[in-house]
């Protein structure tokens, strides 16, 4: 089978690096997003993502002539569903987005079609609920049409470069699907890729972001520890981490992005009898905004409705990505709490953030405040000059929770220095 013709949908942080790479690689692409104000924006070679390389990809790939976008799929040879699947108020999987992108391809469907999932979602997924809304078509598959389940595995900020390098792992439905996704791929992807069946590759997906949350889960309970013992957690992971066999990853604020944060759930959906550690894990991660809140209540004790300024919104450093972002959950904390909050992040261009006006310079944000907290650790804030922050300030008080901050720098320029897992750094209230 040629597959010249693709049509992708959902043109998020995925669908539309592929569908660029695809376009630039001589292919004819379709890509299809419901949110028109994006397909206006794209049509009109509008790209601003923070994302390294993806304005130079997609802009080539318009060039190119070979990628229009539209809001309705039409007609193609593939299919590719790059769309959300976030979860329920019970962190269950929420398939709607699935379903409809699924529905939309059925009038198009014809003999000979492959589709293709890359949306992460729970086990079983592609063979019991994908296939059966395709067949809805009239079509069989297997005998008329191929199916497989493909992940993604980019990381939000070398997405451009982890699309071509990373090895990938395809389920097809039955091995005929698999191997055709394989040769299609191959076209862009330099890593290798890999064939199984639809449900181990669904559960593969589901394990990695889980075995991260749940190592991040046990940097944070490494964090918390340290801190009531007196220890310097980023001291001790650091010598333990020259161990030949141990790598221990970097507590924090907690886990955001609409991944690590969310994928283990599914397989929690899958066997809540079973998902022990990986439940208590996400537990663990979704605590941590409220440690940080234990923390900035214990630095400002003393001072009457505190003024804190928090760098920091997005939920990893150098995003502009807001989703499930714990830095969000520790700004409604202080808020809840009745402290006076102003918040800067250079890559968030929202104006507010639950109904919070965002400061759109540093100056503004800090001006009169008691205590700055970093709660993202962007590259560009470890270049904050801690003498000219602090003239700003009306008490000089800072609170590190990603450890980007160069303390001894801080503390010269008359910062009272706290660090969220730094049990030498203390969390000194500001009368101590
Ligand atoms: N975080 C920590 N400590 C760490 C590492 C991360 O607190 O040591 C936090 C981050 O600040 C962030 C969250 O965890 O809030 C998740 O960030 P991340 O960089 O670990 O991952 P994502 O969500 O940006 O991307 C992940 C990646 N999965 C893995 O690394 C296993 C990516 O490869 C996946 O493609 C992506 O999820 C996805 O789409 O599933």
């Amino acid at each position: 089978m040629t597959s010249q013709r693709i049509c992708v949908i959902g043109l998020g942080y995925v669908g539309l690096p592929t569908a660029s790479f695809f376009a630039t690689h001589g292919f004819e692409v379709i890509g299809i997003d419901v949110n028109d104000q994006l397909v206006e924006a794209l049509r009109a070679g509008d790209v601003h993502s923070h994302e390294p390389g993806l304005n130079t990809l997609v802009q080539a790939a318009i060039r190119s002539g070979n990628l229009v976008v539209r809001v309705e799929p039409e007609a193609a040879d593939t299919f590719v569903i790059a769309v959300p699947t976030p979860f329920t108020d019970s962190k269950t999987a929420d398939l709607s987005y699935v379903e409809a992108a699924a529905r939309s391809i059925v009038p198009s469907l014809r003999r000979g079609n492959l589709v293709i999932l890359e949306s992460t979602v729970p086990p079983g997924t592609t063979e019991e609920f994908l296939v059966p809304l395709l067949e809805e078509s009239g079509l069989k598959a297997r005998r008329d049409f191929s199916v497989a389940y493909m992940p993604e595995r980019v990381l939000p900020g070398r997405i451009v470069v982890e699309l071509v390098e990373n090895d990938r792992v395809v389920g097809g439905i039955d091995p005929a699907s698999g191997e055709v996704v394989r040769d299609l791929y191959k076209n862009f992807v330099q890593g290798e890729i890999f064939l199984t069946d639809a449900m181990t590759a669904e559960m593969i997906k589901l394990m990695e972001n889980t075995c991260r949350d749940v190592n991040i889960a046990l940097a944070n309970e490494f964090a918390l520890i340290a801190q009531s013992l007196g220890v310097d957690v980023w001291e001790a992971i650091r010598l333990a981490n020259r161990h030949p066999r141990v790598n221990i990853l970097r507590p924090g604020p907690g886990v955001g992005g609409h991944c690590v944060a969310v994928d283990p759930w599914f397989l929690v959906e899958a066997a809540p009898d079973l998902a022990n550690l990986i439940r208590l894990s996400r537990q663990i991660n979704d605590a941590m905004p409220y440690k940080v809140l234990d923390l900035i209540r214990q630095v400002v004790r003393g001072i009457e409705t505190p003024r804190i300024a928090c760098l920091g919104v997005a939920y990893k450093r150098d995003v502009d990505d807001v989703r499930e972002s714990p830095a969000v959950k520790v700004v409604n904390l202080l808020i809840k709490e009745g402290f006076h909050v102003s918040v800067f992040d250079p890559f968030v261009s929202l104006p507010s953030i639950n109904g919070l006006p965002l400061s759109s310079t540093i100056e503004a944000a800090v001006s009169g405040a008691d205590c700055l907290i970093l709660l993202t650790d962007h590259s560009c804030f470890a270049e904050i000059m801690p003498e000219q922050i602090g003239s700003l300030m009306r008490r000089q008080i800072l609170s590190d929770t990603r450890h980007l901050l160069d303390e001894t720098r801080w503390r010269a320029a008359g910062f009272k220095v706290s660090q969220l897992g730094n049990g030498k750094s203390g969390a000194v209230s500001y009368g101590s």
